[in-house]
Parts: structure tokens; sequence; C-alpha cells
């Protein structure tokens, strides 16, 4: 494996290829076997573009010469930053076949983030859009490049301003290597990156390899029961693994069906392309669900080929689940995921109370699940306790990040979600709370101790705690609160300095509270169930 990653021990791995799990094929592989298998059926949509298996398959093997005719191979990071457009999964795969291995930055990234990514990653790339939602990546790509050494190059879908053209990759050049030249990676190596949701300042990488990948996408699919009929509305980000993977568009393509690439959330394009398109399955985060809900009742579109939509990444309140059927016409799953690994979700044959009220159970027999209390010891069945798991797709460890590494995961391997779960008595996981110092935001993951830190940076702050404020459409919203050093600073003050520290949009505090004191726990630490109730926006 990649250097800095942490493999799964022998036996384990052993024991994932014997059960079939891991069959040593690559996501390169992949998909010149679907372009074989389903020729001439359309796979991606796109804007204006349609594009058959054939076509992908082709364009993504221009795309190879092109990507190695500049250097770009084996175990080389890049960094992908683009929105929903067709160039995001042709140069997927493209970087899967050299083995070269993306990182999935989100759209809403800004300078502190890429610039971490680039760093960490020591990548040779940088992937963008030229703008998107109003914003201009060029320049800040300039800020990134001036700052990475490892970054050779920045790609461009668009207009390329002073950086190369992503067009110039598919121009094909009789002196570019074939092919068939290139060493295919191993199945069992990283493919790409994810990046975590998680605790730490910064996001962690989290390693993903080519068997792990393809076993989750072909379970989901499976799961799904997805044939060459399905229709996919990509509507979240495609580097969102709910998005990409579960099973998403690599399960889809897997099958045979066709992705539809939706550049929004709102209901009125997706609603179109849902009847345009015909189709039949996506996946949202609570907030957009309630959006459609509300959009159902004003946007007239024929909704009837809709089969499921999937709903995860945020707690789902039973009564808007409820909802889902009777208003859109369609099957709920809820889908209770992590980029580390351990997918939950519930079942076609699940009955109705149940599609409502749980987070769904593991999509793998070899999935383990440990529910312990605060010193790591199981609690009896059906109480709530912190989640542990590990399983053939779920990550033995963060990439080049060893400290973390070590309190991350617990001796035997397992991963600490940082979830508060509890069981039913037929193995369903039903989402608690949270242990972890994490605020989600309409399905965002928003690290506390990142956002502390950088309004802990603000002149007239001596500390700063973030905790999450209720909200009824985002289900949490980034409340900081402030111990001022002097005049004390504002709330939009204190948004522009972190806009200014090239932060993302959707991290920046939307209500700030001001503080003599932070109420303490025994150990010193802040402690923020009490301030949660001290600042008022505790929901208990
Ligand atoms: C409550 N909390 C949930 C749910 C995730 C599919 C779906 C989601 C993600 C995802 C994903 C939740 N109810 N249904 O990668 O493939 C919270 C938990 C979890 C964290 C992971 C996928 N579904 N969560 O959301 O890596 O706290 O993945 O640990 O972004 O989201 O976040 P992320």
């Amino acid at each position: 494996m990649l250097e800095g990653c942490v493999d799964w021990p022998q036996e384990t791995a052993k024991k994932y290829q014997k059960l079939g799990f891991w069959q040593g094929r690559t996501l390169g592989d992949e998909l010149r076997l679907w372009a074989d298998r389903y020729g001439d059926r359309v796979a991606l949509v796109g804007g204006e573009r349609r594009l058959t298996y054939r076509e992908l398959d082709a364009w993504v093997d221009r795309l190879v010469r092109g990507l190695l005719a500049r250097g770009i191979g084996q175990g080389d990071r890049v960094v992908v930053q683009l929105p929903n457009v067709v160039e995001f999964v042709a140069l997927s795969f493209a970087l899967y076949r050299v083995g070269a291995l993306p990182v999935h930055a989100l759209p809403a990234h800004r300078g502190s983030e890429i610039s971490h990514m680039c760093e960490h990653a020591e990548a040779v790339a940088y992937f963008i859009p030229d703008r998107f939602h109003g914003f201009d990546h060029r320049p800040l790509a300039g800020e990134v490049r001036d700052k990475v050494p490892s970054l050779r190059e920045v790609f461009v879908v668009g207009e390329p301003g002073p950086f190369t053209s992503f067009d110039v990759l598919s121009e094909a050049s009789g002196e570019a290597p074939a092919t068939e030249d290139v060493d295919a990676p191993d199945s069992g190596d990283v493919a790409f990156f994810l990046l975590s949701g998680g605790t730490t300042a910064l996001p962690k990488l989290i390693p993903r390899t080519h068997d792990d990948y393809l076993y989750q996408t072909r379970t989901t699919a499976e799961i799904c029961s997805l044939d060459q009929e399905c229709v996919y509305l990509a509507v979240l980000p495609l580097p969102f693994n709910f998005t990409w993977g579960c099973p998403g568009v690599v399960g889809v393509l897997s099958a045979g069906g066709t992705v539809v690439l939706a550049s929004g959330t709102g209901p009125e394009e997706c609603f179109e392309l849902i009847e345009r398109e015909g189709v039949t399955l996506t996946s949202v985060v609570p907030t957009v669900a309630h959006l459609w809900l509300d959009g159902a009742e004003w946007v007239e579109r024929d909704l009837s080929s809709l089969r499921t939509v999937q709903i995860g990444s945020a707690k789902l309140h039973p009564e808007v689940a409820r909802r889902i059927e009777p208003t859109l016409g369609c099957r709920l799953q809820q889908v209770f995921g992590m980029a580390e690994g351990l997918l939950c979700m519930t079942r076609d044959d699940d009955d109705p109370e149940t599609v409502t009220t749980v987070q769904g159970r593991p999509i793998s027999p070899e999935d383990e699940l440990r529910v312990v209390d605060p010193e790591g010891l199981p609690v009896p069945p059906g109480t709530p306790g912190e989640l542990l798991t590990r399983g053939p797709y779920t990550l033995r460890g963060y990439y080049r990040a060893d400290g973390h590494n070590a309190t991350a995961f617990d001796a035997d391997g397992f991963y600490r979600t940082g979830d508060l779960v509890r069981l039913t008595d037929r193995g369903d996981v039903v989402v608690e709370g949270r242990v972890k110092d994490v605020i989600i935001r309409g399905g965002d993951k928003v690290s506390a101790t990142e956002v502390e830190q950088h309004v802990g940076a603000h002149e007239r702050v001596q500390q700063a705690a973030v905790v999450p404020v209720p909200d009824p459409v985002l289900g949490e919203r980034v409340c900081v609160c402030v111990i001022p050093a002097g005049e004390p600073p504002t709330l939009a003050e204190l948004k522009a300095f972190l806009n200014a520290r090239g932060v993302a949009a959707f991290k920046l505090p939307e209500r700030l509270v001001l503080l003599d004191t932070f109420p303490l726990t025994g150990l010193g630490k802040v402690d923020k169930k009490q301030l949660r109730t001290l600042t008022g926006t505790s929901e208990g």
C-alpha cells in the first residue's frame, strides 16, 4: 500500500478476498468492462452533453494519454475540485487508470482547505472550474500554487486564464504513451482520497482502495436492486461519498444505468431533470428533502418515475421522513454513512415504521459494530453508546496521520465514529447524537476545533468555543462563543476575518455569544454541554 497508509492485517485481507468481497479488480478496468457490456447505452448526462458507455471509455483513454504526456502517473496525488460536470467523472476514471490518486475537494473549499490538502498530499496537480457559483477559482489556484512547491500544474475546465485548459489533456498526441503501456495499479492499493468530516483542525485524508470501493458500490447497487433501467440524479456534490459510491455514480455505472448530473439542489432544476430524464433514484441530505417537500407544492413536474430517494448525512426526523412517500410519491431509504467506510441502509422490505424511525443496518455481513461507553466497554443491548466499527471497506488509518490514528482507532483496529447510536433488536442503527466535536450544518460537517483556531487568531479574541445551534431547516448552525480581548468583535467582523483566511463559507459562524469566562469540565476543558445550555443553544 502507498506510504503513509495503514493496510488491513494480512489474515483479514485474505478473508475478504476468499469471501469474494475483494475481487482483485481496479476501477479503471471496471469501466472498460462496463463499456464492453453496455456499449451504446447512455452512461452520463451533464448539461448539454450525453455520453454513451463507449464514448465515456474512449474519452477516459484520451485523458490517460494526456495525463501521462504531462508526467502525471502512478502514485501521484492530484487535488480535484470540480463541480457536478461530466469532466469530473471522466477525469476520475482516467486517474484511476494511470494509478494517480485524486483527492476529493468540495466545491465550497477555499484557500485554507485547498492549501492544506495540496501540501499534505504533496499534490502535483490541481483541477478547477474557471468559475462556479459566482466564484472565480483561478486566483485561488494562483495563491495555492505559489504556496505549495509540489504543485506543478493547474488544469481548468472552462477558460484557463494563466493555467492549462483541461481540454489539452484529451487532445490526442502521437508521442504520448499508449494506454496499454501503463502499469496497472494494484487493486489493493489506494484509488483515491475522500475527506473526513472529522474533529481535527484540518480535514484528514481517507484512503479508499480499488478493492474496498468496488465492494462498497457493488453491494449497495445490489441492495438498491439497480439495473440498466436505473437513472440516478446526482444532486449533492460528486466528491461526496454518498453521491460517488452509495451506490451513486460508480454503482449506477456498474449496473449499466444512467447518471444525470444536477448543478444544484433546488427543486425547480431537479424536478425538471427528474421529469425529463425519467430519474428513478437520487440521494439528498435532510435539508434538501425539506426544500423538495416544499417545492412539490408549487413546482408542477411529473415525478412519477422516481422510485427511491435516499436520505442521509444528518439525522432525518421521523415527521419529515413520514412526508416523503405521500408527497414525492416514492420510497424513502435512510442512509447512515461516512467517508471512512461503514454504511447502513434501510431495505426495500422494511416496514414503513422501520424506514421512518431507524437509519438502517450495515450493508456487509462482515461489518463489525461495537457500541461502547466512555470507558470503551460494551453497553447493554439497546442502550446508546459510541459506535466503533471495522470491516471490508472501512479504513484502518488516515493518510500520513500516525499521531491522530493512535486515538482515532482502538487497539483492535476499530474506527471510533464519534457517533452516539443504539442498536435495535434486529440490528438497525438509530443515531442518538454525537460525542465528536462536529457541527452538521445541512449535511456539511464543520469541525469545532478548526473554526475555534481561526476565530482564536483574531486579535480581539482571547478564547473561542464553537457549539451547534439547532435550526429547523439546516438541522444545526455554527455558533461561536467568544471571550473578547478588549473591544469585542462583531459577528460580521469575525465572518470577514475567516473569509479572508480562506475558510469555506459553510463553516462561518452564524451566531456570536460574548462571555467573560467559559464553564470548564473537571479536567479543565471547556464544557461544551454547559456552554450550550448557558447560551440557550441547547435543544434540551
Ligand atoms: C445522522 N447522522 C448521519 C444519518 C451520516 C452516505 C451517507 C452519508 C455520508 C456522510 C456518507 C447520518 N443520520 N443518516 O459518506 O456514503 C453523520 C455521522 C457520520 C458523519 C459522516 C455516505 N449519515 N451522518 O455523511 O463522512 O455523524 O459522510 O459519522 O460526510 O455524518 O459524514 P461524512
